[in-house]
Order: C-alpha cells, then sequence, then structure tokens
C-alpha cells in the first residue's frame, strides 16, 4: 500500500513542492465536512458573472489561507478571486486552482471537485509549463488524480485520512463515452456535426455538469468532455488557467489530448487570468475528430 507521502518522495518531488501538495490534499476532509453547513448560495457572483455557493467561498478562504500561513507559496490564481493573491515573493512556486467545480450539484449531492495547477515562477503561463496538476474528486470516495509530469496516478482517501494508491500509470483508453456542455440550439455547426458522429458511432452520452466527476470517467472508461464554443459565447464557458490546464495536462499524462477544438490549449500562453476557452479533452483519437472537421 503505497501513500501519497510515499508516492511524492519516490518521484523525487522537491520538499516545497511535495508539502504544498500536502496541505491542499489534506482539505478534503475538511471541505466534505463543510457540504451540510454550506448548501445555499453566498448571494456574491465571481469575475465570470456566477453565482458563487457558499461552498465556493468557503473552500477558497480555507485553502488560500492554509497556502498563505505555509509561506510556501508565491501566488495564488483562484476561480474565485478577481485578482491573482501575491504571497511570499521568494517562494518558487505558484497555485492555479477551481476550489470548488461543479458546485451548483452539492445540493443534489452529485459529485463536485477540487482542481489543483502548480507552476514554478508566476502563475500566467501555459499548460505545458505545470509542474504538477491533480484534482480531488468528492464521490463515493474522496480520490486524488495526480501528476507530476510522469504520468499519472489516482489515490483513495481512507478512513485514517491517508490518500493511499488505487492506480499507477493510468492510461485513457480509446472510448466513445460523451458529455457535452452548452444548449443544443447554441451549438454551432462544426460541434453539432461532431455530436452526430460521435452518437452514430454509438457513443454514449453521460454528462453531469461537474466537469472534473464527467472528466474522470472519461480518464477511466474513454471518450470526450466537451464545453464547446456556443453561439453566445465563442470562447465557451470553462476557464483555461483554472479548469483547463491542469485537467489538460492530467488528460496529456494519460496518453489523451486537450484541444479547444483545433489545437492543443497546452501551448496556449494566457494573458488574462479569467480567460476561458472551448474545450474538448478526452481520448486522442476522439480529440482528432474534432480537430479534423473544419
Ligand atoms: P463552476 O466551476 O462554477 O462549477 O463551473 C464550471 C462547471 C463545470 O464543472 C461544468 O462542466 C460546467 O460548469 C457545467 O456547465 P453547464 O451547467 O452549463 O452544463
Ligand atoms: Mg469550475
Amino acid at each position: 500500500m503505497k501513500t501519497l507521502q510515499e508516492y511524492l518522495s519516490a518521484s523525487h518531488a522537491p520538499e516545497d513542492l511535495g508539502k504544498i501538495i500536502m496541505l491542499i490534499a489534506d482539505q478534503a476532509g475538511p471541505i466534505r465536512s463543510a457540504f451540510i453547513s454550506n448548501q445555499n448560495y453566498a448571494g456574491s457572483t465571481n469575475s465570470s458573472g456566477e453565482d458563487q455557493a457558499e461552498m465556493d467561498t468557503w473552500a477558497d478562504a480555507r485553502i488560500t489561507s492554509v497556502l498563505q500561513k505555509s509561506g510556501l507559496v508565491r501566488a495564488v490564481a483562484s476561480e474565485e478571486q478577481e485578482d491573482i493573491v501575491q504571497m511570499s515573493s521568494s517562494a518558487k512556486y505558484s497555485i492555479v486552482m477551481d476550489p470548488l467545480d461543479g458546485s451548483s450539484l452539492i445540493k443534489v449531492n452529485l459529485s463536485v471537485g477540487t482542481i489543483v495547477g502548480i507552476y514554478e515562477g508566476d502563475v500566467l503561463q501555459a499548460g505545458n509549463q505545470l509542474r504538477a496538476a491533480f484534482y480531488m474528486l468528492y464521490g463515493p470516495m474522496t480520490t486524488l488524480t495526480i501528476s507530476l509530469g510522469n504520468g499519472v496516478s489516482i489515490f483513495a482517501l481512507n478512513a485514517e485520512g491517508t490518500y493511499i494508491l488505487l492506480k499507477e500509470n493510468v492510461k485513457i483508453p480509446e472510448g466513445t463515452l460523451c458529455g457535452s456542455g452548452g444548449l443544443r440550439p447554441e451549438w454551432t455547426e462544426k460541434h453539432i456535426r461532431y455530436m452526430n458522429e460521435i452518437e452514430c458511432e454509438g457513443g454514449k452520452n453521460r454528462y453531469s455538469g461537474s466537469f472534473v466527476a464527467d472528466f474522470h470517467q472519461i480518464l477511466e472508461y474513454g471518450g470526450v468532455y466537451a464545453y464547446p464554443a456556443t453561439k453566445k459565447s465563442a470562447s465557451g464557458k470553462l476557464r483555461l488557467v483554472f479548469e483547463i490546464n491542469p485537467i489538460g495536462f492530467l488528460a496529456d499524462q494519460a496518453g489523451g489530448a486537450v484541444s479547444n477544438g483545433e489545437c492543443s490549449t497546452l501551448d496556449i500562453v494566457p494573458t488574462k487570468v479569467h480567460q476561458r476557452t472551448p474545450v474538448y479533452v478526452g481520448s486522442k483519437g476522439m480529440i482528432a475528430k474534432i480537430e479534423a472537421i473544419r
């Protein structure tokens, strides 16, 4: 039974990097406990104009404060904060995070998660520069899916609060499961063609509305998660820095791919912290298929 701590040592993760990962990973317990008392909306909106659930602001404040106190972090960019939070200027690592992804599903007790990316230096870098990425998924189990740039491993949190290795060297199989955000009448011609092709080939549609949970099933079964450009929003809904880059890095590390429909989103250097992009992430063949449609 390998623990997350042992995996970090075996991967020769630098001490500060390992400590930051453990500090965030250890927030899964408190976050799970807080779900019951934080089921409502906070009455505020985030920088993307979305209603914030109480849990969004709670998880954001909790993780930000733990990182601030650690003195190990240079800056944090969070989906729930307008600006990048500058911390210890001499520290090496910066964090990008979506503290609680899929939060509209808390009320109905569907799976949600925490997405994290870690860069050396500043926050606004291409996803291919990530030093590490992981997500915690609060489902029937609490799992942590991680890559330090050397493949993907999945851990599960046990009753003693220790993350135990469930799977290593995880690879996304070629599969045809598909889940797409956006309303069908607002999809572009290109996206409609793509979804029709997949469905005609027997692809099964499964979409919960939680990016982390929807991606996790793609990681296990193969297929594609998409949040496309729509007629109303040419850049889709999801955020490049907090959501797409960490998940895209994990997909790439698992032998899959991530694209905006034309090229890899991992090569995009962000100019704004809250910028959005259309996204297709999953099995390599499924990503090649969308990129082939002109
Ligand atoms: P959130 O970070 O505020 O939860 O928003 C992102 C979520 C993703 O988890 C999910 O895939 C998508 O928004 C769902 O959007 P929609 O309800 O339009 O399908
Ligand atoms: Mg999100």
